[in-house]
């Protein structure tokens, strides 16, 4: 029996292409396995403790609950649309997953891993409290760029101890600081270097993952694991203070384990299944150092193999969320509709899965419609077509070196898959439909038709053959659109095993056969690629005298009109202290002309004049450009007109 998990996402916001990249593989994986015969749990959930949580909360306006609540809904719906579909997607504020926590962290103390300490930690004398992990930041005491409480997420990725950050700021107020003392418990991370050592040597997973713990495991510290936060799973022997998220977040591999299953204790305890973490490289630390140790200190199963994603760059650049640097899943993806087929073949096919993926909209464009549709889908419908015009029923004849070609794909595909070479197996996929597609159109059925009816149909049997090959070898990486193929030969490939590709049927009945794929057009790339460009807020530093360089003052609409035929601009006439001023403005659309007039704006009075729409315009007036509306800038309380602003 195999378990196979994915890193829980944190449930304080929405998915994006960087979750995909570990959901989507490990989903192939599972249905892989599951074609190879093997039994298989699949498993995950909402993450939702910690100071990811809070922060956020406190930025939406929400309680902790209802922000989980509303991003847990959004990660189901997003799953099930693309098709990642887990045995039990659970929750880390539920009643049993505390509880669990609880037993294990009792048996660490029981152990004797866990010890007090009095530390100095970050403290906010404004808002009177500890700052622990997300509330500060500061930078990084070992590569000096700026950094989180408890990691360096923009420079080294090292994790951070409570009260290691430098010059720390309370992310709340923005004010700087202060260390003040306080009592938190640690586990005794540095009795199991020995025991790492020999664990890492034996763990089977990606060498990304593997290599880096290798090196980590020479340098460890005792481990912080509690916190000062109400939010979490409440620490036994002192219940003022919450354990840390990266404590309790990996226990949920087994609380949720446990609520679907009563094996539970055969593969968390007993050890009798492989436990296959899929992770995001950034988490290799956690789940290669904190989570066995753990799982060994309490006496638990330890995972087999820990199997790491490569991080995503999105049109050449590193991820960023604040930055732009992302591609929204249900906001930008499934809202065009496109087929959740693409991304899932994008994502495996596009490089091995340790190396860094770049998600490019053009790449994107050129991977569907020249191998998916023009290779694979073309093959597809071409030989489906021709059975379903020409004869309807075959009477399935099909000759050894075609089976030979199967069978070999077969064995390299279930190579692949066994070290998880997502790309490889995809790759002998489409090199089978290329096959396929020559095998066709070498044979030229549409003349045997005319003179050998017979030879014809053995062509299109051996050609049906690699076709229902194709179905059940793709079914991981493109589910849903192979479930439609396959009805037009009457399988149901959802119950297929990976060796059904070598039976014979004696005859194929076909209905007829839909188009199986949609081209993706330009038009839509293009609308994508806008919305994506749009936000890269890619700007050159300035120095403070380019800034004093602007003329930026208060100033006063006198009166405004609109101008004719356009249905976003006013001309406003505007006192700005020395004169009164024509500009042209973008703001009609959400503004009428008449409750303008007598409002303070802010100018920007040198701009270079310029006529827009043949109307004279001299400066411009700002404005937050909100979803592509105007939302003026006006001063905080009754000023002059013309007074400077800086
Ligand atoms: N929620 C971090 C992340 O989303 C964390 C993973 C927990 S896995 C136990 O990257
Ligand atoms: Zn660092």
């Amino acid at each position: 029996m195999k378990l196979v998990t994915c890193g829980l996402p944190y449930a304080n916001g929405k998915l994006h292409i960087g979750h995909m990249r570990t959901y989507i593989p490990a989903d192939v994986y599972v249905r892989f396995l599951r074609m190879m015969n093997e039994k298989v749990i699949f498993i995950c959930g909402s993450d939702c403790h910690g100071t990811p949580i809070v922060v956020n909360a406190e930025r939406e306006g929400l309680k902790p609950e209802e922000l989980v609540e509303k991003y847990h809904e959004h990660f189901l719906r997003v799953f099930k649309e693309l098709a990642v579909e887990f045995d039990f997607f659970g929750k880390t504020t539920e009643k049993y997953h505390h509880e669990r926590t609880r037993e294990i962290v009792n048996r660490l103390i029981e152990n004797g891993y866990v010890y007090s300490k009095e530390i100095e930690l970050a403290y906010c004398e404004s808002c009177k409290r500890f700052l622990p992990d997300r509330y500060v930041e500061g930078i990084c005491p070992y590569c000096k760029t700026p950094a989180r409480g408890d990691e360096c997420d923009q420079g080294c990725g090292r994790h951070l101890e409570p009260g290691e950050i430098l010059e720390p700021r309370c992310k709340i107020c923005g004010n700087r600081a202060v260390f003040k003392k306080r009592t938190h418990y640690f586990f005794k991370l540095t009795a199991f270097q020995e025991f790492l050592k020999e664990y890492l040597s034996r763990v089977s997973g990606t060498e990304n993952a593997i290599n880096y713990a290798k090196e980590w495991v020479n340098n460890l510290r005792d481990w912080c694991i509690t916190r000062d936060l109400e939010w979490g799973v409440k620490f036994p022997l002192d219940e003022s203070l919450v354990l840390y998220v990266w404590v309790d977040a990996p226990i949920g591999y087994i609380s949720f384990t446990e609520q679907l299953t009563n094996d539970w204790k055969k593969i968390w305890i007993d050890g009798e299944a492989e436990i296959i973490h899929f992770i995001g490289l950034d988490i290799a630390y956690h789940h290669c150092i904190f989570w066995p140790s753990m799982l060994k200190a309490a006496g638990y199963a330890l995972p087999s193999a820990v199997v790491a994603s490569g991080m995503v760059k999105v049109e050449g650049k590193t991820f960023s969320k604040s930055r732009g640097y992302v591609v929204w899943v249900e906001d930008e993806y499934l809202k065009a509709s496109l087929n959740p087929d693409y991304l899932r073949y994008y994502i495996v096919n596009y490089t091995s899965h340790e190396k860094d993926l770049n998600f490019s909209w053009d790449t994107f464009k050129e991977k569907v419609n020249n191998e998916i549709i023009a290779t694979f889908g073309n093959f597809l419908f071409r030989i489906l077509s021709f059975a379903w015009k020409n004869f309807g029923k075959i009477k399935m004849e099909v000759d050894g070196e075609i089976m030979e070609k199967i069978s070999m794909t077969r064995e390299r595909i279930v190579e692949a898959i066994k070290k998880w070479e997502f790309k490889v197996a995809t790759d002998a996929i489409m090199e089978l439909a290329s096959f396929g597609n020559s095998y066709f159109q070498n044979s030229k059925p549409w003349d045997l038709i005319k003179y050998d009816k017979d030879k014809a149909m053995k062509v299109v049997a051996n050609a049906l053959q690699l076709v229902k090959a194709l179905v059940i070898f793709s079914y991981p990486v493109m589910p849903k659109s192979m479930e439609k193929i396959a009805k037009s030969i009457g399988l149901d490939v959802r119950t297929c095993s990976i060796d059904d590709v070598m039976k014979i049927d004696d005859e194929v009945v076909i209905s007829k056969p839909e188009i199986p794929f949609e081209k993706i057009e330009d038009e839509e790339i293009e609308k994508l690629k806008k919305s994506l460009f749009d936000r890269f807020a890619e700007k050159p530093e300035i120095s403070i005298e380019e800034f004093r360089k602007l003329d930026i003052r208060i100033g006063k609409i006198l009166d405004a009109k609109k101008i004719e035929k356009s249905k976003k601009l006013l001309k406003l006439l505007v006192d700005i202290g020395d004169e009164k001023r024509q500009l042209v403005a973008g703001i009609a659309e959400n503004h009428r002309p008449e409750d303008l007039i007598g409002k303070l704006v802010v100018v920007i009075a040198n701009l270079k004049p310029a006529k827009i729409m043949g109307v004279e315009s001299k400066g411009m007036i700002l404005a937050a450009d909100v979803g592509g509306k105007a939302v003026l800038l006006v001063p905080e309380k009754e000023v002059a007109a013309g007074t400077k602003v800086k």
